[in-house]
C-alpha cells in the first residue's frame, strides 16, 4: 500500500504517503483551454489528508452514514472544506512553457473566483498584492513540484521544489484553494469523486 500512484496520461508519480501522516486520497489533471482552441495539460495533482484529523473532527457527526452515503453529501463536503483538517494538494507541473505571467493570471481567475464565492467582494486588492509577489525570476519548469498545505489553524503554506515560498493564515484562502479540487466545480470531476469516497472511508475505520 506504499507504492506510488502514477497519473496515466502524464506519467506524474505521487507517493501514497506524504510526511508522516498525510494519505493520498486521489489524483487528477488540471487542464486549461487556450482561446477555446486547444486544451493543455498544465499539471497533475494529488490530494492528501490526515485521516486522524477527519476521524477526530467528524466521526461523531456522521456516525450513522456509510461511505457511499457520504459521497456527494453536500454537508460532508462543506465540513471537509472548512474544518481544521490537515490537507495538502501536491501539484506536479507537466506543461513545459509555464510563465510566471500565466501563473499569475490563472491564479487570479481560479482562486479569485473562489475568494469571491466564499468571502464576497473586497479581496481583489489582497489577491493582487499576493500575486504581484510571484517574481518573474521564479522558474517553474516541467517536473516542478508545488505543495499547497493547509496546516493546523488554517495556515496555508506553499513550497516549490522543497523551498518554502510563503505562509499565510487565512481560513478563507484555505477553503478557496481546496474548493478548486474538491468543491462544486472542480478541475477534475472524477478525481473529486475518488477523493470524496476515500475521505468518507476514513470515518468507517
Ligand atoms: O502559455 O498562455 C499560455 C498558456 C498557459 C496556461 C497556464 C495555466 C496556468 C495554471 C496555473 C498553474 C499554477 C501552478
Ligand atoms: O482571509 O483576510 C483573508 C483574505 C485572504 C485573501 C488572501 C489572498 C492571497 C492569496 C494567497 C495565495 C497563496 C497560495
Ligand atoms: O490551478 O488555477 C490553478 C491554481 C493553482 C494554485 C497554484 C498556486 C501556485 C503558487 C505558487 C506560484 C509561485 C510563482
Amino acid at each position: 500500500n506504499s507504492h506510488p500512484v502514477v497519473e496515466s496520461k502524464t506519467g506524474a508519480s505521487f507517493p501514497s504517503i506524504l510526511g508522516d501522516s498525510l494519505k493520498l486520497c486521489g489524483i487528477g489533471l488540471r487542464k486549461k483551454s487556450i482561446l477555446g482552441l486547444k486544451n493543455i495539460d498544465v499539471y497533475a495533482f494529488g490530494v492528501y489528508a490526515d485521516d486522524n484529523d477527519i476521524k477526530k473532527l467528524l466521526t461523531e457527526k456522521y456516525a450513522e452514514l456509510s461511505a457511499s452515503q457520504l459521497k456527494g453529501n453536500k454537508e460532508f463536503n462543506k465540513d471537509i472544506l472548512e474544518h481544521d483538517i490537515s490537507m495538502t494538494v501536491r501539484l506536479q507541473i507537466v506543461y513545459s512553457k509555464l510563465s510566471i505571467r500565466s501563473v499569475r493570471s490563472a491564479f487570479e481567475e481560479s482562486v479569485g473566483s473562489r475568494l469571491q464565492k466564499f468571502g464576497g467582494s473586497g479581496n481583489e486588492e489582497l489577491l493582487h498584492r499576493f500575486t504581484s509577489q510571484f517574481k518573474d525570476e521564479y522558474k517553474i519548469p516541467r517536473g516542478s513540484v508545488i505543495l499547497l498545505s493547509r496546516e493546523r489553524g488554517h495556515v496555508l503554506r506553499t513550497s516549490i521544489d522543497g523551498k518554502e515560498v510563503g505562509s499565510i493564515q487565512s481560513k478563507l484562502l484555505c477553503t478557496s484553494i481546496l474548493d478548486l479540487y474538491i468543491g462544486e466545480e472542480p478541475f477534475d470531476k472524477q478525481a473529486k469523486e475518488d477523493i470524496e469516497l476515500n475521505l468518507a472511508s476514513y470515518l468507517q475505520k
